[in-house]
């Protein structure tokens, strides 16, 4: 039986933290769906919208060797229905959501990676911009 992962994230300015949660997350399965997060939903969440649009930031994680497949996730709130749409037997996060998903433990296998050190998006803007 084919295993199916799913994984989501913003994946905005596209960096090695990203690259690297997704080959591991792409190794436990068979096949990895990327869930990636609406523009709207980012200024909902984050209040700002992300440097590269959801358009570009879909195609930078399609085209990537160990992603089967994408789509946006509208909203946090139907991760339960993303996680049925696409039959997915586990579910992997980066372990800054440890135990935020565990109520999903009863449809998938929940699983928590831990985060690549010292690089984040934020802390990639301030270094090109030249902030703080
Ligand atoms: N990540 C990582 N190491 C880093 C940075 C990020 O392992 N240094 C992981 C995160 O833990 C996450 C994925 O990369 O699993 C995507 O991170 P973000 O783009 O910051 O996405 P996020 O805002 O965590 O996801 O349903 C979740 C939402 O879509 C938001």
């Amino acid at each position: 039986m084919s295993r199916t992962v799913i994984t989501f994230g913003t994946f905005d300015v596209f960096h090695v933290g990203h690259l690297r949660v997704i080959t591991r997350a792409a190794e436990l399965g068979d096949r990895l769906v990327v869930g990636v997060s609406a523009d709207a939903l980012n200024v909902r969440k984050k209040g700002r919208a992300p440097v590269f649009s959801q358009q570009e930031r879909l195609e930078i994680v399609a085209a990537l060797k160990p992603v089967s497949a994408v789509f946006v996730e509208e909203s946090l709130e139907q991760k339960r229905d993303y996680i049925l749409e696409h039959g997915a037997d586990v579910l992997v996060m980066g372990d800054d959501w440890e135990g935020r998903f565990d109520e999903f433990r009863d449809v998938c296998e929940v699983v928590y990676l831990p985060r690549t050190p010292a690089i984040s998006t934020t802390a990639l803007i301030e270094k090109i911009s030249g902030t703080p």
